[in-house]
C-alpha cells in the first residue's frame, strides 16, 4: 500500500480546538500508513525548517514552527483575511495587502522545502485547503514527480467574485501542478471549471480540464463524518450524562442547538435574529424552548472576528432581556469548546439542530447532529441551503438563512413535527451520513488520484520548469 502523505496548515493537537478539517483528516488517516505534515501552531524567532516528529498509531506527524511575520501575513493575512472571506462570498471583508500574498508564497515555499526530503517517489500526496493552494506547484519545482492531489474544504466562489483577487490567474495556474483537485460540491466544481474555461482559456473533456499547458481532474468529493466513531462517542458515559443533565431540566426535545466556530460565515447573528422573530411570532413558546448556541472564539487576531463576538453577545443579551423571566431565559450562549463526547450528548438531547451558515463548504455539524439521534424519537435538522451539506441532506428542513421569517417558520415546523415524519426524514438523512462517511470520502479521493495521475500527460510533472518561475504576484 502506498503511503498517504497529508499536508494541512495545522495538524490535530490534543490541546487545540478541533475544526472540521482536522476532524475529517484524522478520520481519513485511520488504518493506513501515513505521514501528516503541517504547522505546529507554535512560533519561532527565525524560521529554520526544524522538524518535530511524533507518531500516533500508524501516522507519523511532522510539524514545523513559523515566524511572527509568517503567521501575520500567511495565516491571519492571506489565508484568513483574503481567501476565507472571498471564498465565502464576503468580498466586503477581504483585505488584499501585497505583504499578505508575499507571506503566503513564502510559507508555501518553506513548507515545500521542509517536506520535499521526506517524500518517496510512490507516495500519494494529498494537500488540504486554501492555506496551501500553491504547495503542489512548489513541490513540483523541487522535483517531486509522484501523485499530487488537492482538496478544498471551503466553497469555490463564482468567477466574478474570484476575479476580485489580485493575480487570481496565477493562483489557478499553480493549481494545475496537481493531478486531482477535489471540491465539496458539484456546484463548486462547476464554478472552478467555469473560471478555467472562461477566464484561463482552458478546455474540458468530462471532468478533465486542460489549461496552462497541463491537465487535471476536478470533481466533487463531499466530505463525510467518521460516523461509526461519533456514534460510539454518543454512547460514552460523558455523552449519556450530558444528555441526562439536559433532560433533567425538562428540556429534552424542546432544546434548539447551534454549534459553530464563532465565524461570520456561520450566520450566528442572523440565526439569533430569526429566533427573536420566532419568539415575537409565538410568545407562548418563550417559556417552552431554549436555544443553546455553542460558539467558541476563533481567529481573534483578524479584525472581522472581534466585531462578530460583540454582535453575538449583544443579540443574545437583547433577546434574554426582552423575554427572560426570573426563573427562565430563552437563550443560552456558551463561548467555549466542549469535548466531542459532551457535544454528542447535547446533539442527542436537542429536538432541533439549527445549522444555518450563510455559506459553508460542507458543514459537519449537520452530519454530527443526524448521526447521534435516537432512531425511535429523532430530532429535526434545519439546514441552510448555502451549506454544501444541503446538496446531500435534502430531507432536512432547508432554509434561506438570510430570511428570518423563513427560518422562524422552519423552527416552528420542526418543534411541532409528528414522530412519523421525523423518523422518515431522519432515516433518509442517516442513510446518507452512514454511506458517505469519512472513509468513503478518503477512498474515493485516493482512487480518483491514482486514476488522474495515470491520465496526466506523460512527463507532465517534469514540465513544471516553464511556469515554475511564476510568482503569485505575477
Ligand atoms: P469548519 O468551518 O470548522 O470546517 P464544520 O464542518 O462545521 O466547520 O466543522 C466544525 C467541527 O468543529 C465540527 O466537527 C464540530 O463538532 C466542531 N466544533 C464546533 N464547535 C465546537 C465546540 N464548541 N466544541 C467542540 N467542537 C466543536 C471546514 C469548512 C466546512 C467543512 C469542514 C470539513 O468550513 O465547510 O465541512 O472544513 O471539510
Amino acid at each position: 500500500m502506498s503511503r498517504l502523505v497529508v499536508v494541512s496548515n495545522r495538524v490535530a493537537s490534543a490541546a487545540g480546538p478541533a475544526g472540521g478539517l482536522a476532524i475529517a483528516i484524522g478520520a481519513a488517516l485511520k488504518g493506513r500508513p501515513a505521514l501528516w505534515f503541517g504547522w505546529s501552531g507554535e512560533r519561532t524567532a527565525r524560521f529554520d525548517g526544524a522538524l518535530c516528529v511524533r507518531r500516533v498509531g500508524e501516522t507519523e506527524i511532522v510539524t514545523v514552527e513559523l515566524e511572527d511575520a509568517d503567521v501575520e501575513e500567511y495565516y491571519n493575512g492571506y489565508a484568513n483575511a483574503a481567501l476565507w472571506p472571498l471564498f465565502h462570498s464576503r468580498t466586503d471583508l477581504a483585505a488584499y495587502d501585497r505583504s499578505f500574498s508575499e507571506g503566503y508564497a513564502r510559507v508555501n515555499r518553506r513548507f515545500a522545502a521542509a517536506l520535499r526530503p521526506l517524500l518517496k517517489p510512490d507516495d500519494l500526496v494529498w494537500v488540504h485547503d486554501y492555506h496551501l493552494i500553491p504547495l503542489g506547484h512548489e513541490l513540483r519545482a523541487l522535483g517531486f514527480a509522484g501523485a499530487l492531489g488537492f482538496f478544498l474544504h471551503i466553497p469555490w466562489p463564482a468567477p466574478q467574485l474570484f476575479m476580485t483577487l489580485p493575480h487570481h490567474r496565477n493562483l489557478v495556474a499553480a493549481m494545475f501542478a496537481y493531478d486531482l483537485v477535489g471540491l465539496q460540491t458539484e456546484e463548486c466544481a462547476a464554478a472552478f471549471a467555469s473560471y478555467v474555461l472562461g477566464e484561463a482559456g482552458g478546455a474540458a473533456r468530462g471532468d478533465r480540464l486542460f489549461a496552462f499547458g497541463r491537465s487535471l481532474t476536478a470533481r466533487a468529493f463531499p466530505v463525510g463524518l467518521d460516523t461509526a466513531d461519533f456514534q460510539l462517542l454518543a454512547a460514552s458515559p460523558t455523552a449519556v450524562r450530558t444528555c441526562d443533565r439536559i433532560a433533567a431540566h425538562g428540556l429534552f426535545r424542546s432544546l434548539i442547538v447551534g454549534v459553530d466556530r464563532l465565524d461570520y460565515a456561520k450566520g450566528i447573528p442572523e440565526r439569533l435574529q430569526a429566533f427573536e422573530h420566532y419568539l415575537q411570532a409565538h410568545p407562548d413558546m418563550a417559556r417552552k424552548v431554549l436555544y443553546l448556541q455553542i460558539a467558541p472564539s476563533s481567529r481573534e487576531a483578524v479584525a472581522a472576528y472581534q466585531a462578530l463576538g460583540d454582535a453575538v453577545l449583544t443579540l443574545a443579551g437583547r433577546i434574554n432581556a426582552a423575554w427572560a423571566e426570573i426563573d427562565n431565559a430563552p437563550v443560552l450562549y456558551v463561548n467555549r469548546n466542549l469535548s466531542r463526547a459532551e457535544l454528542a450528548g447535547v446533539y442527542r438531547a436537542a429536538g432541533v439542530g439549527l445549522v444555518t451558515p450563510l455559506r459553508d463548504g460542507m458543514n459537519l455539524v449537520a452530519k454530527e447532529y443526524v448521526a447521534v439521534q435516537s432512531p425511535e424519537d429523532p430530532g429535526v435538522l434545519v439546514l441552510s441551503r448555502f451549506a454544501g451539506a444541503a446538496a446531500q441532506m435534502k430531507d432536512a428542513l432547508i432554509v434561506n438563512p438570510y430570511a428570518r421569517e423563513e427560518v422562524a417558520d422552519a423552527l416552528d415546523e420542526a418543534l411541532h413535527m409528528g414522530r412519523g415524519e421525523r423518523i422518515r426524514r431522519w432515516q433518509s438523512l442517516m442513510d446518507g451520513v452512514t454511506r458517505c462517511d469519512a472513509q468513503a470520502w478518503r477512498d474515493a479521493f485516493i482512487a480518483a488520484l491514482r486514476e488522474a495521475r495515470r491520465k496526466a500527460a506523460p512527463g507532465q510533472s517534469d514540465r513544471h520548469v516553464d511556469w515554475a518561475a511564476r510568482s503569485l504576484r505575477g
